[in-house]
């Protein structure tokens, strides 16, 4: 039983050590758990809720390190279906001075991608405050985007609320009119929707922020609240009521890698809604631990515990959310 849960594909991340050098060419590689769901199941847990991963994975030596990873953040195993007929997806990604790495990945027609949606009948749905959602596993396969939608349609039975990242992975889809119209369409469900404002330009044709909202508000009954990540820039946000504001970005020294600071967000902001906290308090705090998270290799090695998370609010002169 949990507060949290999450659906998605894991991955073994191999990240470059090299800072620079390409794929090809590099040859020290150091391994992390990541996955865009996974990612926001650790930042979740390791703030101090308890939460709960679904997916399937190989009974693999890959498979075998990510529920070594989940058991080590404290990420509940109770809906991971371990299989022999399927792998466990791995990914290569670089180590750049600028900008964001480049990714290859070895996932398709994995064990994830095989999910079997009867793992959904057994959840336990008691305790559950929060559900997070992504535009990647309902790309990585039809059996996946069948099981998202079942999954969506029990989270509205039940009257849970739900949080939804487009997450667009072009590369998964089988053409750029499918991904919007899909990802607009599993949008529409949710209560909180977070594109970032790159996302918004596909998905919708503007880099308006607030022209983003309109659109994601006015596109679903369910949806209440648009946060448009903007970068270092922060987050811009719209409620259904027609309340809008923008929570300024924190400053960060050196950025290692960016990948992953999008969960990290989702993971800021669902736990500060769990505790009760408004939502600038959430989005303030989502704001953290996207910073936090560029200045490590991993996806998710950076997201703080609720002490570190208490010690960069204070360096930043923010009161302890
Ligand atoms: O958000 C981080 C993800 O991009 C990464 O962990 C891998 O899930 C992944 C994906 O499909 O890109």
């Amino acid at each position: 039983m949990s507060e949290f849960l999450t659906i998605g594909e894991p991955i073994a991340l191999f990240g470059s050590t090299e800072v620079d050098k390409s794929l090809k060419d590099a040859g020290n590689f150091q391994k992390f758990l990541a996955g865009a769901e996974v990612n926001v199941a650790v930042g979740v847990s390791r703030l101090g809720h308890s939460s709960e991963y679904i997916t399937s994975v190989g009974k693999d030596p890959f498979g075998e390190f990510i529920i070594d990873q989940l058991h080590e953040n404290k990420v509940g195993t109770d809906y991971i279906d371990q299989t022999e007929d399927y792998w466990t997806a791995f990914q290569l990604k670089d180590r750049v001075s600028q900008g964001d790495p480049s990714i290859f990945y070895f996932r398709k027609g994995s064990a994830a991608a095989h999910f079997d949606q009867q793992v959904l009948d057994k959840i336990d749905f008691s305790e559950v405050k929060m559900v997070h959602l992504s535009g990647i596993f309902p790309a990585i396969s039809d059996e996946a985007l069948a099981a998202f939608r079942y999954f969506v349609k029990l989270l509205e039975e039940k009257q849970i609320r739900t949080t939804f990242d487009p997450n667009l992975r072009p590369q998964l889809w089988a053409s750029q009119e499918k991904m919007v119209a899909t990802i607009n369409e599993l949008a529409s469900h949710a209560e909180i929707i977070l594109p970032g404002i790159n996302e918004g330009e596909i998905l919708m044709g503007s880099r308006e922020p607030e022209a983003i909202a309109d659109f994601y508000l006015a596109n679903g009954e369910a949806t209440q609240t648009v946060v448009v990540k903007l970068g270092t820039e922060g987050a811009y946000v719209k409620q259904k009521d027609g309340t809008s504001f923008t929570v300024p970005g924190f400053n960060v020294d050196e950025v290692v890698d960016t990948v992953g600071a999008g969960d990290g967000f989702a993971a800021g902001l669902i736990t500060a809604l769990i505790e009760g906290k408004s939502l600038k308090e959430a989005i303030i705090r989502a704001n953290a631990v996207g910073a936090l998270a560029v200045q490590s290799p991993g996806d998710n090695d950076g997201y703080p515990t609720p002490e570190e998370l208490a010690a960069f609010l204070k360096e930043n002169k923010v009161d302890d959310l």
